[in-house]
């Protein structure tokens, strides 16, 4: 159908890796960078219509709208297939389909899962040699008659006789590009995109929105959460999962380096988990992925060392700034620009004059999780990690603590359903001040009707036995003072509040019960230099107000979407939560 001029099986090489790096940098597409700077890296800069996932172009195309659910793009799978068929029709001519086997999760594992991407794009083949475990040893898997998930992935620029791509990043207009997953076939069809989860098919498309439904069906969970451990002063460990919307800090958090002395946190993932119940009843998680795709604007040495020790070779950057001396450069790495730059847009820059910023803000590092120097040793552990706390948090300036805990598991299921942001800039749904709920930040990555997806959450609460789940905790680290001002440092500080819940998992660590759940004791975390004891009581403070203000917006407003699909489990907790703040 898409007409390849050539077929290559990857076989996830390192010669592969090069050979492929070689000949983008020979066609202008990948720009090398100083190998005294940046050894083995290269910058890559999109075409301006091809910068992030396209939520509006991203589609469920299950068999009925229902079981897509309300808050997914539904689309009929018949018409789409029509549709997406005519786009394919002679696609790639002039280019090479890339075969590729890769694995999520470490091969062999019993919750691992094999995919097959066909591409036109080998950008897409080098990210995913990062990303995922390519090539022959998951061909041996699979062996004759094994199962896997097609994922057909085409940039959607085909090149005519003599056409060339000049250096220019190849893609679709966005009117013509599709996400599309039909979750009854469990296969992905993309289109027209080149840029990370429209077409890193392994990422979102099948660790999240495919994967997700595989689970409902057998019963484990596929989650949009980062994996750490932490490790106290006695050296003992414990593994927490926690799930943000995106951009609030996963891979900081999963890379953080606490302040707290004897005290040390190690990286398992930072963006996707899968778990499932172990035969001694707790839940276990393993990291699908192999590499971090994560933000490059903001990552600087003090706001994540490690992260940025790991790209110091052998990493991919996308949509950063160039400098003069062949080094990659964006907004919040800590330094000045370095003189003149070119700009992910390929202009020159000069800091000062310069009306739009140099790097994209949604500028990507691709690297290895074996590069990390805070990686655990156990990351890749086929048999996963027992998890002991799962936080859930979003950016909420107000009302939500800086931590509280769940009462039991169904509270804790509750406090994942009405995740959210507050969101700073009016965007075509809402005004600005408005919360911008994100349920389990699963919202873009939710394969199925998002209401039997909170049951299939209280469901697993009936599946174990008592006192083996892990305890859950909703986080926040954005709250700001009535004059704009950040009541709570963040960054490395977050680490006082994970000694409190593992503190907390021990049973141990000083809590209040209160209407929402149990609050530290004013002392129970130490504090920062810059947390007065008046900022720790405001940030520990249950704001009665606030949280009837919340309900109101979850009775009227979020709840409502779900219709009967919700669990009736969540609103016994509406009203119990409720009930008890009007008592307070
Ligand atoms: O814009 C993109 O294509 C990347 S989105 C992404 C990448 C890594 C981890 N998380 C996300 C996300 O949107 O949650
Ligand atoms: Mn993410």
């Amino acid at each position: 159908m898409t007409r390849p001029d050539a077929i290559e099986w990857c076989d996830g090489s390192k010669a592969e890796y090069d050979r492929l790096m070689k000949q983008m940098a020979d066609s202008g597409l990948a720009i090398p960078l100083n190998p005294e700077k940046r050894p083995g890296c290269y910058l890559f800069r999109s075409d301006a219509s091809d910068v992030a996932r396209v939520e509006n172009r991203t589609y469920i195309a299950a068999r009925s709208q229902e079981e897509a659910g309300p808050t997914n793009n539904w689309i009929d799978p018949d018409g789409l297939k029509e549709t997406m068929k005519e786009l394919y029709e002679g696609c790639m001519k002039g280019r090479t389909m890339y075969v590729i086997p890769f694995c999520m999760g470490p091969v062999g594992s019993d919750i691992a899962r094999i995919g097959i991407e066909i591409t036109d794009s080998p950008y897409v083949v080098a990210n995913m040699h990062i990303m995922t475990r390519v090539g022959s040893k998951v061909l041996k898997a699979l062996g004759e008659d094994g199962e896997f998930i097609p994922a057909l992935h085409s940039i959607g620029k085909p090149l005519a006789e003599g056409e060339h791509d000049h250096g220019k990043w190849p893609c679709a207009p966005l009117d013509k590009k599709y996400i599309s997953h039909f979750p009854e076939e469990r296969t992905i069809w993309s289109f027209g995109s080149g840029y990370g989860g429209n077409a890193l098919l392994g990422k979102k498309c099948l660790s999240l929105r495919i994967a997700s439904v595989i689970a409902r069906d057998e019963g484990w969970m596929a989650e949009h959460m980062l994996i750490l451990s932490v490790i106290n002063p006695a050296g003992r460990k414990k593994y927490i999962v926690a799930a943000f919307p995106s951009a609030c800090g996963k891979t900081n958090l999963a890379m953080i380096i606490p302040t707290i002395p004897g005290w040390k946190v190690e990286t398992i993932g930072d963006d996707i988990a899968w778990m499932k119940l172990g035969r001694d009843g707790r839940l276990y998680a393993i990291n699908p992925e192999t590499g971090f795709f994560g933000v490059a604007p903001g990552t600087s040495l003090e706001s994540n060392p490690n992260a940025m020790k790991s790209l110091e070779s052998d990493s991919i950057f996308t949509n950063t700034a160039l400098t003069a001396d062949g080094d990659v450069w964006w907004e919040g790495i800590g330094y000045e620009a370095p003189g003149k730059l070119i700009d992910w847009n390929g202009n020159e820059w000069e800091a000062g004059k310069a009306e739009k910023p140099a790097s994209h803000p949604n500028a990507r590092f691709t690297v290895a999780a074996a590069k990390c120097p805070a990686v655990a040793a156990e990351w890749e552990d086929p048999a996963g990690v027992p998890i002991s706390a799962i936080l859930f948090g979003g950016r909420r300036p107000d009302t939500i603590p800086l931590i509280h805990q769940a009462r039991n598991w169904n509270h804790g299921v509750f406090m994942g359903s009405i995740v959210g942001s507050r969101i700073t800039t009016a965007a075509l749904d809402l005004k600005a001040g408005t919360v911008r709920r994100d349920p389990f930040a699963m919202l873009p990555f939710c394969g199925y009707n998002m209401g039997d997806y909170f049951r299939h959450w209280v469901d697993l609460g009936t599946r174990t036995q008592a006192g083996k789940l892990p305890e859950i905790f909703y986080v926040n680290w954005f709250r700001k003072t009535a004059d704009d001002n950040w009541l709570w440092p963040g960054y490395r500080e977050n680490s006082r509040v994970l000694k409190w819940v593992f503190e907390r998992c021990d049973g141990e660590g000083k809590a209040e019960e209160t209407p929402i759940g149990f609050v530290p004791a004013l002392d129970a975390i130490d504090r920062p230099a810059d947390v007065s004891a008046a900022d720790m009581a405001e940030l520990l403070a249950v704001d009665r107000e606030g949280w009837l203000n919340e309900i109101e917006s979850i009775r009227s407003e979020h709840y409502p979407k779900f219709g009967d699909r919700l669990p009736e489990v969540l609103i016994d907790e509406l009203d119990g939560l409720e009930d008890r703040l009007k008592k307070m």
